[in-house]
């Protein structure tokens, strides 16, 4: 952003009893961030715990007024405000703060707009863009209207509306046809991958934890070090799925997919516009759940991590968890975690400390699923040979007198299948 002259933003929090006050502390301060990776200077806040949220409002009447006089003085045109507005909410809050109000849904879809790389990314950012826009469209129209009222009401402001509001909804059927392409286009890939079946991973977790570093050092000891992803210290740096082929300790291999992070409050719209992306999380035998070791609300971040699994229906696939970043924590930080939660792993993905332990167990989940076996071909039955080839990932192969020896990872299933054929030891 150098050169450029940042806008300056006023932030507004508001916590509403009820609802977890150590949650929404964690958020708002988050809401700092993502502000300032969306390329905002943040030059003050103004928070205020109410009875409940104001339909109009938001907050209370002298904490809006409060809030006005704090961005006049502090020149900020720009309000960014911890909620999902209401377009009427929003109205109000423009009109009376005499400034741009940006609500934390669109804050995120803004960031994710400059991300996005690929057409796909772009396609599904777009679409959760228009149909956050499209309510509002409508929405501010009608608070419009019921202010004017009556006659006239129906002249050109509803027609241009209207119109665009046509227009908008055409483009986003659009948008839908070319990621339901894309999709089929992924489908058929997966298709032919399955075909020949390769065990799949996602690293997932919250945004900055570490999955795009983790995803570069695998592939750095697979010998690929040239096909390194985009790793930064931002939120939201991967939007893109991106998979590897990465070898297992035990021989074989599985496909890593490293994928968006994850955050609290995450819109919906889009949760639901990135479906084809996160699929790839639904589609792994494995999930590997990556925690950020110097996350200041650990506990807040896993809660959330668990809630999009749950909307995503990944939650009951088999999990390995670790905490990254380990290079960074003293003996006794190491301990305090471990005695927390002897269960994860303490990994970096920068120094490469426990990288293999993480693998050996994403391989020991695979393997209640991916069998590794020895398989004896007679020299007659080599004509099987082919449909092993289709149904296994064949690591090894051999032949002696005796005939073919094969070492193979496959699933139960297929292995049963197998095994019925004649000739096959
Ligand atoms: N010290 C240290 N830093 C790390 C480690 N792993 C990642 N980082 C740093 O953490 C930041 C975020 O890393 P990324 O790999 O981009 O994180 P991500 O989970 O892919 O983040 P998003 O794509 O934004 O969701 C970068 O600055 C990395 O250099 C680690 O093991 N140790
Ligand atoms: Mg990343």
């Amino acid at each position: 952003m150098s050169g450029v002259e940042r806008e300056a933003a006023l932030l507004i929090g508001v916590y509403p009893r009820g609802r977890e006050l150590a949650l929404e502390s964690a958020s708002f301060e988050e809401l700092e961030r993502l502000a300032d990776t969306a390329g905002a200077r943040v030059v003050g806040s103004v928070t205020q715990r109410v009875e409940r949220l104001n339909p109009r409002s938001l907050m209370g009447k002298g904490k809006v007024e409060e809030a006005a006089a704090a961005a006049k003085r502090l020149g900020a045109k720009t309000v960014i405000v911890n909620e999902d507005l209401s377009p009427a909410q929003q109205l109000h809050l423009e009109k009376t703060l005499d400034a741009k109000v940006v609500d934390r849904t669109r804050l995120i879809l803004d960031i994710f707009a400059q991300r996005a790389h690929t057409k796909e990314g772009e396609l599904q950012v777009e679409l959760a863009q228009l149909s956050y826009m499209l309510p509002r469209l409508t929405g501010s129209w009608r608070a419009f209207s019921q202010q004017v009222g009556g006659i006239g009401t129906r002249g050109p402001g509803e027609r241009k509306i209207e119109y665009e509001r046509r227009h908008i909804q055409r483009r986003i059927d659009h948008l839908k046809r070319g990621i339901e392409k894309l999709e089929q286009e992924r489908e058929v890939r997966r298709r032919k991958r399955s075909r020949v079946p390769v065990p799949g991973v996602a690293i997932i977790g919250y945004t900055n934890a570490g999955k795009s570093t983790l995803l570069n050092r695998l592939a750095r000891l697979a010998g690929k070090a040239d096909k390194q992803v985009y790793a930064d210290d931002l939120l939201f740096a991967t939007l893109d799925s991106t998979s590897r082929r990465i070898p297992l300790p035990d021989g074989g291999w599985a496909v890593f997919t490293d994928t968006v992070g994850f955050i609290s409050k995450l819109p919906t719209s889009l949760i639901a516009a990135f479906k084809s992306t996160l699929e790839e999380v639904t589609h792994a035998d494995c999930l590997l759940h990556l925690e950020d070791a110097l996350a200041p609300h650990a506990e807040q971040q896993r809660r959330t991590v668990e809630a999009v699994l749950r909307e995503l229906e990944a939650d009951r696939i088999p999990r390995v968890r670790a905490v990254n970043k380990a290079d960074l924590l003293g003996e006794s930080e190491r301990l305090a975690l471990r005695a927390n939660d002897p269960d994860r792993l303490l990994v970096s993905a920068k120094s490469g400390e426990g990288i293999e332990d993480a693998l050996r167990a994403a391989q020991n989940i695979l393997n209640d699923r991916w069998l590794l076996r020895e398989l004896r071909l007679a020299h007659e039955r080599s004509g099987l040979l082919d449909e092993v080839y289709r149904v296994s990932q064949v690591l090894s192969q051999k032949a002696d007198d005796a005939g073919i020896l094969l070492t193979l990872r496959i699933t139960g299933e297929n292995w049963a299948r197998l095994r019925k054929r004649g000739g096959i030891c």
